[in-house]
């Protein structure tokens, strides 16, 4: 049987299915297409199916002539419809995993995905999971799933997991060439699935369970998250030592080996790091384990946006203005460079508490020129005009996208909050960096006091 199925995966001959077309799910539809593989994308997303049809693509990494190449070609279906997952050999999930307003795994999304599959799966079929979620996912809901519905393993379906990596905007790293670990529910299921990806990506690791495979997804976003919270950490405590963190970071960034570089900023944002580490500790609370680094991180990682509206504060008070009416503009929404993703951005926390704090904010941000804010409001960008930043009280640099002039920004901003040292050591008689020191507002002594 599995020397069959490798066979027909060898020569292409097996059918593929992809639900989810995000960010992970249309790259990955979109490489096996190119490969020659019969690949339906599936989503329950009408408008989005309609978008991708009509050759429109809606991920920045995938470009319009790609996609229509690849629907013109005949290898690439979208559909809405469930029953078209019948003819799959193998079915790739890769649908959200968020969180809920308890901060708990939010596991709807790929229930609804392993309901549908259930319903409409062949027997024989290669099930892969790629959304992130906690160890034990892919035994715990997909297996117990398909055997509920009258499904072998082994026979009827196979099970493996393979963690998403694709960091969006990457220009470097995409899904071809980005090392994918894989991991079966058993042998066999791995062996598959290793087989499988490595049609499509030059680098596979296989390991020995799934669990494994859905840890270390885990544990690389953890270790991110962590060490983003230790360097935010560093900055407040070198803030109260008086010394400067960026340089201090790039002294020790000269150790060629045993350190790697992180940086301070407004806070985290995106899909991931602030999501994927609550993952990890909802489960180890279910073996009642409480991991301290994981919540200390989450705690100091959200803390950040409420520190910068305190350097906001300060900042505005040296100059003797009053955030109550000041005016205040936010460059850089996107939670990271280049980016047009505003989830969980840090940016939008910190126009929601300088607003409640009685600031007038507006923000610029050409990447992403609206959200809706707390109240239901649509914010929109102001214009990137630099001779209209002269017009606030303080300039906010949160993003640097590569489409910001640096330097105009300076020279018409009357006063500079740079959160991610974005100006380096230009303009230091009109701005604080946080985290720098020169610029940096201490605390007055006594003896510096006249009295
Ligand atoms: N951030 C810092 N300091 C740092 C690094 C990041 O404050 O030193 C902030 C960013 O500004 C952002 C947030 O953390 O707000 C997340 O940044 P990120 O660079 O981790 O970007 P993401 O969310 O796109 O993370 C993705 C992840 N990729 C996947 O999950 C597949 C992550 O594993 C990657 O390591 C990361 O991209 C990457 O390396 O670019």
């Amino acid at each position: 049987m599995t020397i069959i199925l490798k066979e027909k995966i060898l020569k292409k001959k097996f059918k593929i299915a992809i639900m989810g077309l995000g960010y992970v799910g249309l790259p990955l539809a979109i490489s096996f297409a190119k490969k020659g593989f019969e690949t339906t994308g599936y989503d329950i997303n009408i408008k989005k199916i309609n978008g991708l049809s009509q050759g429109i693509s809606d991920i920045e990494d995938i470009s319009n002539d790609v996609l229509r190449t690849c629907l013109e070609g005949g290898k690439l279906q979208l559909t809405t419809t469930p029953t078209a997952l019948s003819s799959a050999d193998a079915i790739i999930i890769c649908v959200p995993t968020p969180l809920t307003e308890s901060m708990e795994p939010d596991m709807s999304y790929i229930q609804v995905a392993v309901d549908t599959i259930k319903k409409n799966a062949k027997k024989g079929v290669l099930i892969s999971l790629e959304s992130t979620t906690y160890p034990g996912t892919t035994r715990e809901i997909i297996c117990t799933a398909m055997e509920e519905e009258g499904f072998t393993l082994g026979t009827d379906f196979f099970a493996c997991y393979s963690p998403e990596r694709v960091d969006p905007g990457n220009k470097i790293f995409q899904t071809e060439n980005t090392p994918k670990v894989v991991g079966g529910v058993d042998h066999v299921s791995k062996e598959l699935g290793e087989t499988l990806y490595s049609q499509v990506i030059h680098e596979v690791i296989a390991v020995n369970s799934t669990e494994v495979a859905e840890m270390s997804k885990l544990l690389e976003n953890t270790f991110r998250s962590i060490n983003i919270a230790f360097i935010n950490e560093m900055a407040l405590l070198c803030e109260k030592l008086g010394i400067d963190i960026w340089e201090t970071i790039e002294a020790s960034s000269t150790k060629p080996f045993g350190f790697m570089k992180f940086t301070p900023g407004p806070g985290i944002g995106g899909h991931c790091i602030p999501l994927d580490p609550m993952y990890l500790s909802w489960k180890a609370k279910s073996k009642n384990f409480y991991s301290r680094f994981i919540e200390l991180a989450h705690e100091i990682n959200h803390l950040m946006p409420d520190k910068m509206s305190e350097h906001v504060v300060e900042t505005l008070n040296q100059h003797k203005k009053s955030i109550n009416g000041s005016s205040v503009l936010l460059v850089g929404m996107a939670y990271k460079e280049n980016s047009n993703d505003l989830r969980e951005s840090p940016g939008l926390q910190i126009f929601e508490l300088l607003r409640k704090r009685g600031a007038n904010v507006a923000f610029c941000d050409p990447k992403a020129p609206q959200f809706v804010d707390e109240q239901g409001g649509i914010q929109y960008s102001i214009p990137l005009d630099y001779s209209q930043f002269n017009d606030y009280d303080l300039v906010i640099l949160l993003t640097k996208h590569d489409v910001f002039d640096i330097d105009k920004i300076g020279k018409n901003s009357q006063l500079i909050l740079d959160t991610k040292d974005i100006l380096k050591n230009s303009f230091e008689d009109k701005k604080r960096t946080y985290g720098k020191v020169g610029n940096q507002i201490k605390p007055i002594s006594k003896e510096e006091v006249q009295i």
